[in-house]
């Protein structure tokens, strides 16, 4: 079988916190089944979560979803960053408020470090507001051979719960 038809199967992690954060999450989750060469085949709950890092600043929404591609990593990338910038991403500083934010957490078991994007999201098993959502929709997925489960215990103080949608 080519390569060509054959996708890739990522995971997307989903966050916001300024502008309706739930509706940027539902725009967001239709535009990523728009990507050219991309479907959206899963996607997790919506859940509120307390920011993690500065605290001044609104609770986020946050979510995963899993796609399937045919983008290398590197396209997929690019056309997430495209996305952000078209739901008109607000980004006063670093680790600050946001409109939309796009990560890309996972593609197809890769692990790789490169100058803009290291694979696993570096930030994974520190983070509930991931973590959770993905085991929602994934909830076989092992990180470093380990269960999603046994990351949660650690980030019992990250506040999170779910959203009715
Ligand atoms: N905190 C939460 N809870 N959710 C996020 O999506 C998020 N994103 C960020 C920082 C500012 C690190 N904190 C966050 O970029």
């Amino acid at each position: 079988m080519s390569e060509a038809s054959r996708p890739a199967l990522a995971y997307i992690g989903l966050g916001s916190n300024l502008e309706t954060p739930r509706e940027q999450l539902r725009r967001a989750l239709r535009s990523l089944d728009a990507l050219p060469l991309t479907q959206c085949v899963a996607r997790s709950s919506l859940y509120a979560s307390a920011p993690i890092g500065p605290q001044d600043q609104p609770d986020f929404v946050n979510a995963v979803a899993a796609i399937h591609t045919r983008l290398s990593p590197l396209a997929l990338l690019d056309q997430l960053q495209a996305l952000e910038q078209r739901h008109r991403r607000v980004r006063r500083r670093h680790w600050g408020p946001r409109t939309l934010d796009l990560d890309l957490l996972w593609y197809a078991g890769l692990a790789q470090y490169h100058p803009r994007l290291t694979l696993p999201h570096p930030q994974m098993p520190y983070r509930r507001f991931v973590l959770e959502p993905l085991a929602e929709i994934a909830p076989d997925f092992t990180l470093a051979d380990r269960p999603l489960a046994s990351y949660l215990p650690a980030l019992a103080d990250q506040p999170l719960h779910r959203l009715d949608d």
